[in-house]
């Protein structure tokens, strides 16, 4: 039998429209959320409505593209092993939407308002699109392979910050840390006296989305998924900047540790964290 497609609506208006459907609907849950469950710790929360977003996003999805694949956080168990098998057993698709349905859950737990939906599409491994939407402060934060990176329909433009000491930069603390956490401990003592003043907010993707739009100099975290990073890593891109890993490797899907940055601070961020022994490497 023949799949039936919806007719032909572009691979970028869907994820749009699919970020903004989820965003709204988590916004209205804000606060008014049930059930709280733990994943792997007593930190790493997620609520029923990161299942209902990132179901509602994935039937939007398949709606439109029913042959494509998808990879989402909640249909992903706890754990880096789990999340590193779950890209693998997709790697083959010639289209994979990469979907967090919240980025931030602990920060929408607390009604912290930085949390974010972010939508990424890889054609045969490599970002096309990618979709980041913050419905707190209602902005949506767009790019796609090789048209740049918009936000409310301005070309964003990584920050012209040249060195450290002018930067203002962030990192994150996954949840359930016990072992990276002398490893944030030390890259974030080691940047500290040298960059203008450092961040934590909450949420990989936005601080992926800030870099782009020049808000953030730099971001370096490590032992993130897929779904934290694939959509963040083109808006950086686009927007003119640098993402590696942490050593200083070009980003692809599977980098859990990942440095992103305006280009001009690129190799003296990744030089002190290197220095640092902070890149989470071994
Ligand atoms: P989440 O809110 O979707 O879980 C905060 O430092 C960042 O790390 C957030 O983007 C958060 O995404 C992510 N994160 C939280 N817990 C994590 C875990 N156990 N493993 C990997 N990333 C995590
Ligand atoms: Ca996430």
């Amino acid at each position: 039998m023949e799949v039936y497609t919806v007719g032909s609506k572009s691979f970028t208006a869907v994820a749009i429209n699919t970020a903004a459907k989820a965003g709204e609907w988590i916004k209205l849950k804000l606060g008014a959320h049930a059930m709280l469950d733990v994943k792997s710790s007593a930190q790493d929360l997620v609520t029923e409505v990161d299942r209902g977003s990132e179901s509602l996003i994935r039937n939007l999805i398949r709606t439109h593209f029913p042959t494509h694949a998808f990879l989402g956080e909640e249909g992903v168990g706890a754990g880096a092993n789990a999340s590193v098998q779950a890209l693998k057993e997709v790697s083959g698709a010639e289209y994979l939407w990469i979907v967090d349905p919240i980025d931030g859950t602990t920060n929408f737990v607390h009604g912290f308002p930085f949390f974010s939906v972010s939508i990424a599409l890889a054609h045969k491994g490599e970002v096309i699109v990618g979709v980041i939407y913050d419905p707190f402060h209602d902005e949506l934060f767009v790019a796609e392979k090789g048209k740049g990176a918009y936000l409310k329909g301005k070309r964003m433009q990584v920050s012209g910050d040249a060195k450290l000491s002018d930067s203002l930069i962030a990192t994150g603390f996954p949840a359930g840390t016990t072992s990276t956490l002398p490893v944030n401990m030390k890259g974030l003592q080691a940047l500290a006296p040298k960059v203008r003043n450092t961040r934590v907010i909450g949420s990989a993707a936005l601080h992926l989305a800030y870099v782009a739009a020049g808000r953030l100099s730099g971001f370096w975290e490590i032992g993130l998924n897929s779904w934290d990073i694939a959509a963040g890593a083109l808006l950086v891109r686009e927007a003119g900047g640098e993402v590696t890993d942490t050593l200083g490797r070009p980003y692809s899907l599977p980098v859990r540790h990942v440095l992103a940055t305006n280009g001009r601070i690129h190799r003296e961020l990744q030089l002190e964290l290197a220095a640092a022994d902070a890149t989470g490497y071994e």
